[in-house]
C-alpha cells in the first residue's frame, strides 16, 4: 500500500515577510494549490492515504476558501482516507460546523488507532497497517511513552507533532522523546514540527521521518520541499520511503564572497557569475548574501545590484553582510586628510575594531566624494 506522509503545510500563513501585499496573495494561493497537487499526484498514483502530521494551516482564523479547498478535496476523493493529527498551529476551527467527510479520520488526547484501508478486507489476512496517534497537550505529554500500546504483528505507523529529542521535557508539551519509543513496535514514525525534511532510527526496528513543510515560505525553509511517500509491502513488513518534490517554487539563500571587489560593477559581475552557475528556476525566491571583507575604498551601491537582479526571479533580495579590511600600515605614513583621519580612528580606544573599520570606511567615503550614505 502507499502512503503519502505530509506535514505543515501552514496553509494560509500570512507570507508578507518578504513579499508584497499582492506577491504574497498569489503566494497563498500557490500554497493552497500544492495541497491540490499532492492529493491529485495521490489519485494518480494508487495512494490509498494521506497522513496529514499537523499544522496544516498557520493560524485560528483560516479563510474560508483555505477551509472549503481542503474539505473538499477530501470529499471529492473518496478513495483516499485523510488522517489528520493537529498540531501547535492548529485548531478547532477547521471542523467547527462542519460536516466531517467519512474518509477524514481525526486524533484526539488520547492514543488512537485505525486500521488503514478497512474495507479493503487485507486485515483480515493478518497483515493490516495500523495508524495510531495522539494530539499532545500540557496533561498527556509525559505519559504518552507508557500508554502507547501496539501490537507488534501488525506493521505500525504512529503519528505525533512535535520536536524529536532524546530524552522528553517535563515542562514543553511539543518535546517528543525518540529514546522513550524505542521497542513498541513502531515501523514508520510519521512527525511533524520540524520544517525540512530528516529522517533517523527508533531502534532496529523503526525509523521516525519528519517531510518538512510542502512549501517553503521564508528563507528559513530554503531548499527543496514536498512529501514523503512509503511504499508498504504488508505481507513482508518490509516498506520504502522517498521525498517527493512538490513545491511550486522554493528559496534559496546565495552566499557571495565579495571580498576582492573595487566597485558595484564588481560585486554585479561576481553574483552574476553565481547564479549564472547555479541556475535556479526563474519561479525561484532568491537572498543574495554579500559575505568577505572589502578594502575600505570600494564602492557598493545595494540599491543598483538590487535593481539589476530582482526582475529575473519571482523574489530576490540583496543583504550585505560583508565587513571592511583596512590596511592600516598603508595609512600609516600618508599625510594626507585620509591618513590623519585613520590615525586618528585608530587611536582611540574606547571604540571597537569592528566600528573603527565602519567608521573609517564611512569617512573615507565621504572623502571620497560620495555624497549619501
Ligand atoms: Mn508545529
Amino acid at each position: 500500500m502507499k502512503i503519502i506522509h505530509c506535514a505543515d503545510l501552514h496553509l494560509d500563513s500570512k507570507m508578507t515577510a518578504n513579499l508584497t501585499k499582492e506577491k504574497a496573495k498569489i503566494r497563498k494561493a500557490e500554497l493552497l494549490n500544492t495541497f491540490i497537487n499532492m492529493v491529485r499526484f495521490a489519485s494518480e498514483n494508487d495512494v490509498k492515504v494521506i497522513i496529514i502530521a499537523g499544522d496544516l494551516y498557520d493560524t485560528k482564523n483560516i479563510s474560508v476558501t483555505a477551509k472549503n479547498t481542503v474539505l473538499d478535496e477530501m470529499v471529492k476523493h473518496a478513495e483516499i482516507d485523510f488522517y489528520y493529527l493537529r498540531g501547535n498551529h492548529d485548531s478547532e476551527s477547521l471542523l467547527e460546523g462542519v460536516q466531517i467527510p467519512k474518509n477524514l479520520k481525526l486524533f484526539g488526547e488520547n492514543w488512537i488507532s485505525y486500521v488503514a484501508n478497512h474495507e479493503s478486507g487485507i486485515q483480515q489476512r493478518g497483515s493490516e497497517i495500523v495508524i495510531t496517534g495522539i494530539e499532545l497537550t500540557s496533561e498527556n505529554h509525559n505519559s504518552i511513552y507508557d500508554t502507547l500500546n501496539l501490537n507488534p504483528a501488525q506493521f505500525n505507523i504512529v503519528v505525533l507533532h512535535g520536536q524529536e529529542s532524546l530524552h522528553k521535557a517535563e515542562n514543553d508539551t511539543w518535546r517528543i522523546s525518540i529514546r522513550e519509543l524505542k521497542n513498541k513496535g513502531i515501523d514508520y514514525l510519521a512527525l511533524g514540527h520540524v520544517h525540512e525534511y530528516k529522517k533517523g532510527t527508533i531502534d532496529s526496528r523503526g525509523m521516525y521521518c519528519y517531510p518538512g513543510c510542502l512549501e517553503g515560505r521564508g528563507f528559513d525553509e530554503c531548499g527543496e520541499h514536498g512529501f514523503v511517500l512509503l511504499d508498504i509491502d504488508e505481507e513482508r513488513k518490509s516498506f520504502t520511503t522517498q521525498l517527493i518534490p512538490m513545491a511550486y517554487r522554493s528559496l534559496y539563500t546565495v552566499e557571495v564572497d565579495i571580498s576582492d571587489c573595487m566597485s558595484t560593477s564588481d560585486i554585479s559581475d561576481r553574483i552574476g557569475n553565481c547564479l549564472d552557475g547555479a541556475s535556479y528556476d526563474k519561479k525561484s525566491l532568491l537572498k543574495i548574501v554579500l559575505t568577505g571583507d572589502t578594502d575600505i575604498e570600494c564602492e557598493k551601491n545595494i540599491e543598483l545590484l538590487q535593481k539589476e537582479y530582482e526582475d529575473d526571479y519571482f523574489f530576490l533580495k540583496v543583504c550585505d553582510e560583508s565587513g571592511f579590511k583596512v590596511d592600516y600600515e598603508e595609512f600609516q605614513f600618508d599625510e594626507s586628510l585620509k591618513g590623519e583621519f585613520v590615525r586618528n580612528v585608530m587611536s582611540e580606544n574606547a571604540i571597537t575594531e569592528e566600528d573603527k573599520a565602519k567608521i573609517i570606511r564611512y569617512g573615507i567615503q565621504l572623502l571620497m566624494g560620495e555624497k549619501e550614505l
